[in-house]
């Protein structure tokens, strides 16, 4: 029986760790774990067996880490060899116990990708293919990709294993307490995107214990579609003597399993710190919870790296702008590659609340797919919102949703045979949804009935390509008014009809009804508000136009979606008030002081938006802007630092992700860079002062502060030796004595590297006690540096150089 019968028929079990076991046997630190399906195949084959013995179904294979960043054959073994022995391992255990499946394990790279790392996508997929390839000719059962933390790489993965074989998938991802992965995703975010790759099994791993996994895999079970799958930790871990322990034990962690087996999970198992010991007793208390019966939601979700978008709830808004059609700027934009400009676009739209953009970049000349790739890349890195990938380009289609980070909306199908041909296998293989235009070969129907008929062939047809209905939604279309007097009117008919009648969703570009007409607006926004009233799910509409927001947040307070009015007050109590200021300022003859004023805020708040928007080009250029009015420190102080500050609180309050803040930091980098040009411009040549040391201490990458220190010290004349980030204590030491510094700088941004900046003080003292040592990083204070026994604590690059002149 294959594991996709097994699954339909009785719950499923998966073994538990497998590295702590082998630093029980023997595994040095350091030393890959992977290279023992070689050196010491038996005690694998024994691991395995004693999982299959506790109850497991299937076994993992010994691969977690394995790729080739760190299996190169020259340096002994290749990804192929180990990737064929770890197969052959687990398979032998299999042979020996007379029942289980051999699961090929995927972990991270251990590379973040670009564009917050250097990994690109396809090189990502590369790199998984070659250990799918050797893992599934070696003839493992299923692929597991597991332990992920970014659904980029998660995606890459997938392919990689859709490409190179037909095994079953079962992926998992690892979130924190929040319920996030670490860039950003969510359990709704993560179902949509592996639901729409058609994976097999979807689920959690690591990270937390079964008491913290278990409110995130009801939300899972209660949004999926597929069979859900748990293998937590052994509980929290924590440090205790160098070795690390879990909060819970076999009984607590089986009681906990039991739990989550009722709570509809068809696949359990283990992860970091379990045991055949868990294992066993998980199967003992777990095998006669009756399996649950996995229902079919009707959940229409597309999502972004971050979140996931549902239609068929309150309408959602999709921003329009992201279109050359009438719009002479963007069109020389897309010839210019002016990407800045179409990032400026989308920015402006989700801050008039788009909830999802269309990107369209059609335009006679140009390379569309490359295009359409380029622009997709740079609106997932800045933006979070999920993006309707808009072209009648088959290949713009295909390579934009390939590389897109999430679910995407698609736009569009239609109803003749050439266009479902085309886009449908792409839905299969990519996932999303689709707007589907109600016309054929025979043009568009003037009747509701004809367009009906069309829906109903486009979703019969999708049907055959494995295609459900709730990933369809019906574009009614929508005619201009000026030449179809009923046009309108058969358009909010057919809306109606596709929710009634055939229980589907919708979408409608809604400006096109008042072509050919004047005050466009006044027609769009009345059509709005019938087409929503007809039970439209989704609008293409400009979300920067006042008048459509306005119908639209009305529509919401009026048919009772805007609970206590507080998104409707929420958006124009504000309003109310600006207005009220913008009258009561007029009204004051300082106009002239006023104006000036106003210049300078402007300027201001642009370089702090850039920063925290993370627009690396905008940034660049606000802080050209700010030299004319402020010296380069007081734009550091008062604007970069507070625009950090201010990302680093949203990341620690988790509304700001991790790509998020390395994007608000290459931003910083590039307005830091202006600044460095100016300082150094305004320096006053002056005679060589001494030499000074400066490093972020080791396990710490954060160097923006320290980058400043060392501009500044230069400045001064001093003989700065920049010794990076990361670095150990020992080379800081070494450095001191070797080059006889008198003053070393030391930074740390996070309180888990202070201990390391403490360690290299304690050195130093040891080994070069005349050095004096100064240190500065956002967590310390006085009295901590004080306490890890600094001679001086630096609050900003200005007190580093008064330190080092007082030291000379
Ligand atoms: C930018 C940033 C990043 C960038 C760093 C890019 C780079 N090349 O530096 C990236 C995105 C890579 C990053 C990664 C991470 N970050 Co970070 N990051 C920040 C952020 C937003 C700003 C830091 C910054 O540059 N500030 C601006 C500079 C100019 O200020 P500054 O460093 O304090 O420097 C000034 C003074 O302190 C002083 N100074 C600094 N150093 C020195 C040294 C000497 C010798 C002297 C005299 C003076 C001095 O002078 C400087 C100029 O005035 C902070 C939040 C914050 N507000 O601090 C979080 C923050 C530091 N990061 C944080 C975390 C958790 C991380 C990650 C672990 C996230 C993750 N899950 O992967 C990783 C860490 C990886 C690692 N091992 O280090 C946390 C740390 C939490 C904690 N309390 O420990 C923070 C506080 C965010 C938060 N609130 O949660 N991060």
């Amino acid at each position: 029986m294959g594991i996709r019968e097994a699954l339909k028929e009785r719950r499923l079990f998966f073994d538990g760790g497998m590295g702590s076991l082998l630093q029980a046997k023997g595994l040095k630190p350091g030393e890959l774990p992977e290279t023992w399906n070689l050196l010491h195949p038996d005690i694998i084959v024994g691991i395995h067996l004693d999982y299959l013995k506790a109850g497991s179904d299937i076994v993992t294979t010994n691969t977690f880490g394995l790729n080739r960043f760190k299996y190169k054959k020259e340096q002994g073994y290749s990804v192929d060899e180990v990737a064929a022995a770890a197969v052959a391992n687990a398979k032998r255990a299999v042979e020996l116990a007379g029942h289980g499946f051999v699961a090929l394990d995927l972990g991270p790279t251990g590379k973040l990708l670009e564009p917050y790392g250097t990994l690109g996508f396809e090189e990502a997929c590369d790199v998984y293919k070659e250990v799918v390839r050797a893992g599934a000719a070696a003839g493992a059962d299923l692929i597991i990709i597991e332990t992920m933390g970014d659904c980029y790489e998660l995606k890459a993965a997938v392919l990689a294993a859709k490409e190179e074989c037909e095994l079953p998938i079962f992926a998992t991802v690892t979130l924190d307490e929040k319920g996030k992965m670490l860039t950003g995703g969510n359990v709704e975010s993560v179902t949509a995107l592996l639901e729409g790759l058609g994976v097999d099994v979807i689920g959690l791993n690591c990270g937390l214990g079964p008491v913290q996994l278990l409110p995130l895999i009801r939300k899972m079970v209660d949004v999926a579609s597929v069979p859900v799958m748990v293998n937590p930790n052994a509980g929290l871990p924590r440090s205790e003597g160098g070795k690390t322990v879990y909060d819970i034990d076999s009984d607590q962690f089986a009681e906990t399993m039991r739990v989550i087996a009722e709570s509809g999970v068809s696949v359990l198992g283990g992860c970091c710190g379990t045991t055949p010991e868990h294992i066993a007793k998980m199967y003992a208390v777990c095998k006669d919870v009756p399996k649950p019966i996995v229902e079919k939601k009707e959940r229409t979700v597309i999502s972004s790296y971050s979140h996931a978008v549902e239609f068929g709830r309150k309408p959602v808004i999709i921003g329009e702008r992201i279109n050359p059609t009438g719009k002479p700027k963007f069109k020389q934009a897309l010839k210019d590659h002016d990407m800045a400009y179409i990032l400026n676009v989308g920015v402006a739209q989700q801050e008039s609340r788009a909830e999802v953009l269309d990107v369209n970049v059609g335009l006679p000349g140009i390379d569309e797919p490359a295009m359409m790739v380029d622009v997709v890349k740079e609106l997932q890195s800045i933006l979070d919102l999920p993006l309707q990938i808009d072209t009648a380009n088959v290949q713009a289609m295909e390579q934009a949703m390939r590389i897109y980070n999430g679910k995407p909306l698609i736009n569009s199908v239609n109803g003749k045979r050439e266009s479902m041909e085309a886009v449908f296998p792409l839905v299969k293989k990519y996932g999303g949804v689709v707007v589907a235009l109600c016309l054929d070969e025979d043009g568009i129907p003037e009747t509701a009935d004809g367009r009906i008929a069309i829906a109903r062939k486009i979703y019969d047809t999708a049907a055959e390509y494995g295609i459900d209905k709730k990933d369809i939604l019906i574009d009614a279309l929508c005619m201009a008014v000026s030449s179809d007097k009923n046009g309108a009117l058969v358009t909010l008919e057919t809306v109606k009809r596709v929710q009634e009648e055939l229980g589907g969703k919708t979408v409608l570009g809604v400006s096109n009804v008042s072509f050919g007409l004047p005050m466009r607006e006044h027609i769009n926004a009345a059509f709005f508000m019938m087409a929503l009233q007809n039970g439209l799910s989704a609008a293409i509409i400009n979300p920067n136009s006042e008048a459509m927001m306005a119908v639209y947040d009305s529509f919401l307070v009026l048919t009772a979606q805007d609970e206590n009015c507080g998104n409707y007050v929420g958006v124009y109590a504000e309003k109310e008030a600006a207005k009220k200021l913008v009258k009561e300022a007029e009204k004051k003859s300082e106009s002239v002081k006023q104006q000036n004023e106003g210049t300078e805020t402007q300027t201001e708040s642009a370089l702090k938006k850039s920063i925290i928007r993370g627009l690396a080009k905008a940034a660049k250029e606000a802080a050209g802007e700010a030299l004319k009015n402020k010296e380069a420190l007081t734009i550091i102080n008062e604007e970069m630092i507070p625009a950090l500050d201010e990302v680093g609180k949203g990341f620690e309050s988790g509304t700001v992700f991790l790509p998020q803040l390395l994007m608000s930091a290459e931003a910083a980098k590039a307005a830091f860079a202006v600044m460095k040009e100016s300082m150094e411009q305004d320096g006053v040549a002056q005679a060589k002062r001494g030499k000074v040391i400066l490093a972020t201490v080791k396990g710490d990458i954060h160097d923006i502060g320290k980058n400043i220190v060392k501009v500044l010290l230069e400045n001064y004349s001093f003989d700065v030796i920049d010794l990076g980030r990361d670095v150990t204590p020992e080379k800081v030491v070494e450095c001191a004595i070797e080059e006889k510094v008198p003053v070393v700088g030391l930074s740390a941004l996070m309180t888990t590297t202070v201990p390391a900046m403490e360690e290299t003080i304690r050195q130093l003292r040891e080994k070069a006690p005349e050095v004096k040592i100064m240190v500065g990083g956002a967590v310390l204070t006085e009295d901590y540096a004080a306490a890890i026994g600094a001679d001086a604590y630096c609050k900003d690059a200005m007190a580093s150089v008064n330190f080092a002149i007082q030291c000379e």
